[in-house]
């Protein structure tokens, strides 16, 4: 959806003009002014300045939705894929040329709904991606029908009784499914979404961001207040390495953690590739 109003395109090409992160900065954001999805692309483009990622080495794969226009707003090689095959794209690309930085970017409907399937085998697979998950419990470019992390009871045009089934949490999924770095995010706190967009890119593995992005225009129930009420950090004695634990913490909605879940390192899809490529795995 696009309602950009004339001050707020000046705005933001004054920001830009005045940012670090110029360099990453490509065609204007056409998201509606107040949207989540925001402050995801802001934590890419500061990850990406940080990092010093030059644009030719730098790939930001989508599907469709509002979260898919993610590729047009960022300098580098971009793929605007089809609805929930994001996942598959970048981990050919991966494989195909291990020194680029690839990163997924798409939504809820995208992730856990049509592309559902294809989640799980690329975080157990451990291929070397970041996977943002901007979550915002709708689908906000077909204007607002639920979603598979909508909540149950919510009304919409698709669910005029209320939502009858049990909402998806792509972080438990993420952990779930072996991803080797778990984060939950929540674009009120842009810090925080940059800095764990940039350590998820520093991982070597699955790195996994679930971005809680509040879709002001369609969704009236899960919004920035609904999400700010509950929100917490993360207790700083949590230890990282236990994914039970983290499993126990990502799976509470009263509060709903942010921060780092989970991180290990153990040997990713590219390694095992590259031993193969190498001559050093041999076929049984
Ligand atoms: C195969 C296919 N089915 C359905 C659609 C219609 N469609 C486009 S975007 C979308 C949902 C997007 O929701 P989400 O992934 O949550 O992204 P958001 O717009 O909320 O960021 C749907 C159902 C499509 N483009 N392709
Ligand atoms: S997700 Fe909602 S607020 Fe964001 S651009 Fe789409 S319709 Fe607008
Ligand atoms: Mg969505």
């Amino acid at each position: 959806m696009s309602f950009l109003s004339k001050q707020s395109v000046i705005d933001e090409l004054n920001k830009a003009k005045a940012s670090k992160t110029k360099e990453w900065r490509d065609n204007l954001p056409t998201w509606c002014p107040g949207c989540g999805h925001f402050t995801g692309l802001h934590g890419l483009y500061e990850a990406a300045e940080k990092l010093k990622i030059p644009p030719k080495d730098f790939v930001v794969v989508s599907g469709i939705g509002c979260s898919g226009r993610f590729p047009f707003f960022i300098k580098g090689f971009g793929l605007h894929g089809l609805h929930g095959r994001a996942i598959p794209i970048a981990t050919g690309i991966k494989v195909a040329s291990p020194d680029l930085t690839v990163v997924v970017v798409g939504g809820d409907g995208d992730g856990v709904g049509i592309g559902g399937g294809h989640f799980p085998h690329a975080a157990r697979s451990n291929f070397n991606l970041t996977y943002i998950l901007l979550d915002n419990s709708i689908y906000g470019l077909t204007k607002g029908q639920i979603s598979p992390t909508s909540p149950m009871g919510m009304k919409s045009g698709t669910s005029p009784y209320g939502n009858i089934a049990r909402p998806l949490n792509p972080t438990t999924l993420a952990l779930a499914y072996g991803a080797t770095f778990v984060a939950r995010t929540f674009s009120r706190e842009r810090d925080m979404v940059s800095e764990l967009i940039t350590k998820a890119i520093q991982h070597k593995g699955f790195s996994f961001i679930h971005d809680l992005s509040p879709c002001v225009v369609f969704n009236k129930v899960v919004t920035y207040n609904s999400w700010n009420d509950v929100a917490a950090k993360l207790p700083e004695e949590h230890d990282i390495l236990n994914r039970s634990r983290a499993m126990m913490l990502a799976d509470s909605t009263e509060p709903i953690y942010q921060g780092l879940f989970f991180r290990e390192e153990i040997p990713s899809f590219d390694d095992h590739v590259q031993k193969v490529k190498d001559g050093l795995n041999q076929p049984a």
